[in-house]
Order: structure tokens, then sequence, then C-alpha cells
């Protein structure tokens, strides 16, 4: 897996993001059985607080279905697996602490060196989502306002110049507003990398108006625990053909 799978050809690209600890054996697979039918495009797995050792399991769940790429999207330095198949790893580029900007980093190298485990560099931008979000909470950092896009912009390109392969822009798990299209237009317009963008999307019309900004990956999570059935039409959404 390289960084080409995260660049949108014609058309956005969408993950699905599953956190471990919210699933038992039979959601995961419904959701693995719904992902295949949508033709969803990754799994992102993590979440938030220390997953338990279902992370591992979680990760092998999914890698038996054999088509769908499992990519790490990890909320700690526990959260690895020499069985999937990339890492994204993330620097907190919107926040000031040192812990989440490198600190859990050089705890994990080691770790991620011995597994094998391929690494996508990341950019992570907090952008301000309606409200305090469980990332801001944990990494006690201060999203960028919603409404400042020259912000997130001089953010984006100063990960994308650190050597950054790709830019994440997230309101957070269960955000009241998602990144604004504005916003996301405005960083795409400056950097060269591929941007994903995720927190709080909720419907097909939100997934549409991020994909037409120039979003090249969405991520949903939350929606699909309350209504799988939707996962359809937002995959619809973000695979219908000529956006910008
Ligand atoms: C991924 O945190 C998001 O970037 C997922 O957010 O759970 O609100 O879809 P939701």
């Amino acid at each position: 897996m390289t960084i080409e799978n995260f660049r949108k050809k014609n058309t956005a690209k969408l993950a699905v993001l599953i956190d471990p600890d919210k699933h038992t054996n039979q959601t995961l697979q419904l959701l693995i059985g719904l992902s295949l039918n949508a033709k969803v495009d990754f799994f992102f797995v993590g979440g938030s607080l220390l997953s338990n050792d279902t992370f591992e399991q979680t990760v092998e769940s999914l890698k038996q279905q054999h088509q769908i790429p499992v990519v790490i999207f990890p909320g700690n330095n526990y959260q690895l697996s020499s069985k999937a198949d990339a890492l994204l790893m993330l620097s907190l580029i919107s926040g000031r602490n040192a812990e989440y900007l490198i600190g859990q980093q050089v705890v994990a190298a080691p770790y991620i060196k011995q597994m094998k485990l391929k690494t996508i560099s990341t950019g992570y931008i907090l952008i301000d989502g309606g409200r305090t979000t469980t990332t801001s909470y944990i990494t006690q950092t201060i999203p960028i306002p919603n409404d400042k896009p020259d912000i997130a912009v001089a953010t984006a390109l100063a990960g994308e110049m650190l050597g950054m392969q790709l830019i994440y822009l997230e309101a957070g798990s269960g955000a009241l507003t998602t990144v604004s299209p504005k916003l996301v237009h405005a960083v795409k317009q400056q950097v060269q990398v591929p941007v994903i963008v995720g927190g709080g999307i909720k419907t097909p019309e939100a997934a549409d108006a991020l994909c037409r900004a120039g979003a090249d990956v969405l991520v949903v999570g939350n929606v699909l625990e309350k209504s799988p059935e939707l996962l359809m039409e937002i995959s619809l959404a973000v695979h219908s053909a000529n956006r910008v």
C-alpha cells in the first residue's frame, strides 16, 4: 500500500472508521458485509481511549475479508498490529502539545520498525466541530476555528513542507458540524498532498459537499453505529463521478 492509494483519481474515496471498543463480533461482521457491498475503499481502525486486546482481533477480522485495505488510525501508541496494511503516523500539528506532536511517536517507533509496519506520515489538524471532542480533550489542544481557513492553510502547508505525505482535517468523532467545505477547499488549493476529512459526517449531502470542495478521502464512523444503512448512500455520494 502506498500514498497513491489515498490520491483521488476521478472520484473521492471513502474510509469506514472502526473503533474496536464499540463493536461486538456480530456488529463488526455486519459492518464488514455492508462495507463490501458499498465498495468502501479503506477500513481505518482506532479509538481515542486505550483499546483493549480486541484491537489485534479486530484488525485480524477485518483482514479476513481480503479486499478492503486496513489502515491503523491510532488514538495512542498501544494501537499497533503487524497485520494491518499501513499505519497513519499522525502528528497533531494543529496543537502545541509535544506529547502528540512527537512524544508518542518516539515511544512507538522501535515497535513499528520491528513489526515492519508500513507508515504514512500524516499532518493531523483538528478543526472546531461545534463541541469539545474526545480528541481535543485527551490531547489538551485547541482546535482551529472552522471559520479561519487561513490558519488551517498555513498549518497544512507547514506539514507538507516538513515532508508529511497526507493532511488529515479532523472535526472530531461525533462533531456537531463537519469541517466546512470552504476550509477544505482553501487547503486543497494550496497543498499537493492528499487531504483526508473526517468528523461529524452524517448525511450523503454533507459527504457530497466535502467531496465537491476537494476532499480526497472522507472518513465516517459514528453515524454507522446508529444507522448502518446510510453507508450505501454516503458511498454513492462519495463515489459519484466528476468531482473537482
Ligand atoms: C474520523 O473521527 C472521525 O476522522 C470520525 O468521525 O465518528 O463523527 O464519523 P465520526
